[in-house]
């Protein structure tokens, strides 16, 4: 695999970076991940407008123009001859010194890397997840915002432990507030009587590139869907559950906390879902 460092492609054996890089010192950088899908990078422009934005956040200036990240990514498939997959985007924000002082580093690190996907096991999509509420309360917005996508991602890992620890491949976080959040890499909706509901990102949530298209596309068929602060009952009394993410797609939820959700099998809207947005993931995207 040929990996992209700042301005070069090399051979995975050479894609170093330093070792007083503060993306490795203080989780201090941003990132995404990216799926390509028959030969198209699927919401490429949202992708490369999220790592901007927050970038901008972290006060972190990308010593790139947005078309030529765009550009790169593409270039980084091609290199690759990748056709499906995964591409994982990091800016760091350079060789510093050992101090927190970010006004001290270099120059930000871009770094693409493409990789084949790791999914879920198909049995889970036909079956759905089993999920437990963690103890870890998702990140404060006004400490690190969870609309920023950083590279300190170690209040999810926190919450991904407990999820595996509990037997469980996903977990549910709630805010603050005992407000329902988001998953440890996913969002979440539910589905009562018809109507679909997902927790605005100001109760702690990424904004989900994967739950906006799932938004836009079930708007689309004529369903209804509302953003609503949402307790953990709204996820117990719903007919259906599911979780969004690049990686995992749409993927139903049929226990939460040892509450069996709806009849306790996928339920229908979210197998209508999955089918709009593969379809959709298909036909769609940045054209290598
Ligand atoms: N919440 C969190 C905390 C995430 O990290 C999502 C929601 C879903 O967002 P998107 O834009 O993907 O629909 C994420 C995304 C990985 C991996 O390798 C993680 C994500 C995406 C892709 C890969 O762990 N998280």
């Amino acid at each position: 695999m040929k990996v992209y460092i700042s301005g070069k492609w090399v051979d995975e054996e050479d894609a170093v970076i330093s070792v007083f890089d503060h993306g490795l010192l203080y989780g201090d950088g941003v990132f995404e991940g990216i799926r390509i899908y028959n030969s198209r990078v699927f919401l490429l422009e949202e992708h490369i407008d999220r790592l901007y934005d927050s970038a901008k956040a972290i006060a972190l200036e990308i010593p790139m123009a947005k078309s030529e990240m765009m550009e790169a990514v593409a270039e980084t498939c091609r290199a690759n001859g990748l056709a499906e997959g995964y591409i994982r985007l990091v800016v760091t924000r350079g060789k510093g010194s050992l101090g927190l002082n970010p006004y001290l580093c270099s120059e930000p690190e871009v770094i693409i890397i493409a990789a084949k996907i790791q999914l879920y096991p198909r049995e889970l999509y036909e079956n759905g997840l089993k999920i437990v509420t963690v103890g870890t309360v998702r990140n404060h917005p006004e400490a690190i915002n969870p609309r920023i996508k950083s590279l300190n991602y170690l209040n999810n890992v926190l919450a991904k432990i407990e999820a595996i620890n509990a037997g469980c491949m996903e977990c549910l976080m709630l805010n603050h507030k005992g407000e329902v959040a988001e998953a440890s890499g996913d969002n979440v909706f539910a589905v009562r009587n018809g109507e679909i509901i997902t927790p605005p990102s100001s109760c702690g949530a990424l904004e989900g590139l994967t739950r906006n298209k799932v938004i836009e596309l079930a708007q689309e068929a004529g369903l209804v869907v509302q953003e609503r602060v949402m307790a953990r009952y709204d996820l117990y009394v719903a007919d259906e559950v599911f979780l969004t993410g690049t990686a995992a797609e749409i993927i139903s939820v049929v226990e939460i906390d040892k509450r069996s959700i709806g009849s306790g099998e996928p339920g229908i809207i979210t197998g209508k879902l999955a089918d709009l947005y593969s379809a959709y993931a298909q036909s769609n995207g940045y054209q290598l």
